[in-house]
């Protein structure tokens, strides 16, 4: 038996299926390990409206008992918010929470692996990871994810906290185009700024995926990476951001946090610094990215079939 057989269970977007909605994938790292309660059950769940309101499907994808869910009841979301125990789960994880039967959140990788499984072409997540400033050692698996997944990952830029440069020039190592929605400039998470340029700006849905279906065309197997800036109204500067980003990156250099706890450490730690106004930009993004990957989905599942007719 597969892989897909096995472990995969669809129960809760299956009539999503039956009515053929176009399917938008969401994480869970963020609501395991990103945010702090209750704000992370209440973002899953307004993520999971957004996407219905613009017509499209939710599916988020967790693990439960050792299973791949790909789709979760309300139950299940309240379930994982409120575990303690959940693991972080990237590619390397799956079989260490198969064999152990236990529960995570799927990390963008993660997430973009079992969208891989589930033939599920557009992903709406907050930040990519990428190559952490104080150890480049520490490069994130969503970048070989990015490298190797073809689909469609609507994000607001990598992780403020780590080194943008450095991340931008590995993705175009590895062929993935970044793409600026509405902006020529790389978006920095809470930052709609960030000095950086994107590698192709485009506005429109349609746009996007006229450029993805062009991008697989010519014979690649990488991810389109849309950066969405954070909406204006809760953007945050750089330079208002940056000392805060400097202190907590000290700070965690000090205590010894590395590893999958670096960034779970630092997003707690900024959003204690900025008094919470980082935390308002992140939820807001998170929405404002799920908007647009259901838009995506729609346009994409319309361009597949005028091609059908
Ligand atoms: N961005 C956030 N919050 C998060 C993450 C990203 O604002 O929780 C998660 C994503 O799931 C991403 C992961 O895939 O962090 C990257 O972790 P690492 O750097 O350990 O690969
Ligand atoms: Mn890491």
């Amino acid at each position: 038996m597969s892989f897909a057989d096995s472990l995969i269970k669809f129960k809760d977007v299956a009539q999503a299926t039956n009515r053929n909605l176009p399917m938008v994938a969401l994480e869970s790292t963020v609501l395991t390990h990103g945010l702090p309660r209750p704000q992370n059950l209440q973002l899953a769940r307004d993520m999971e409206r957004a996407v219905r309101e613009e017509g499209a499907a939710p599916a988020t994808i967790a693990f439960l008992g050792g299973h791949l869910h790909i789709g979760l009841n309300d139950a299940d979301l309240e379930r994982l918010a409120n575990e303690d125990g959940a693991h972080k789960v990237g590619p390397r994880d799956f079989a260490t929470v198969i064999t152990k039967g236990a529960n995570g959140g799927t990390t963008v990788a993660g997430t973009m692996l079992a969208c891989k499984h589930a033939n599920i072409k557009v992903f709406a997540t907050g930040g990519i990871g990428g190559i952490h400033r104080e150890s480049q050692f520490d490069t994130s698996a969503d970048l070989q994810a990015l490298a190797n997944i073809p689909m469609i990952v609507v994000c607001a830029g990598a992780k403020a906290i780590l080194d943008l440069p450095a991340t931008l020039e590995y993705l175009e190592t590895m062929s993935v185009p970044v793409v600026g929605y509405g902006t020529d400039e790389f978006p920095a998470f809470y930052s709609t700024e960030s000095g950086l340029d994107v590698s192709v700006k485009l506005d429109s849905p349609k746009d996007v995926v006229d450029f993805a279906k062009a991008h697989w065309d010519a014979g690649l197997q990488s991810a389109v990476l849309v950066a969405n800036p954070v909406p204006i109204t809760d953007a945050i500067s750089r330079s208002e951001m940056e000392p805060m980003i400097e202190r907590a990156s000290k700070e965690a250099k000090q205590q010894g946090i590395h590893g999958q706890k670096l960034t779970p450490f630092l997003l707690q730690r900024i959003s204690e610094l900025t008094h919470g106004k980082s935390m308002r930009a992140n939820l807001s993004l998170l929405l404002n990215n799920a908007r647009l990957a259901a838009q995506i989905a729609l346009a994409l599942q319309s361009r597949e079939r005028r091609q059908l007719a």
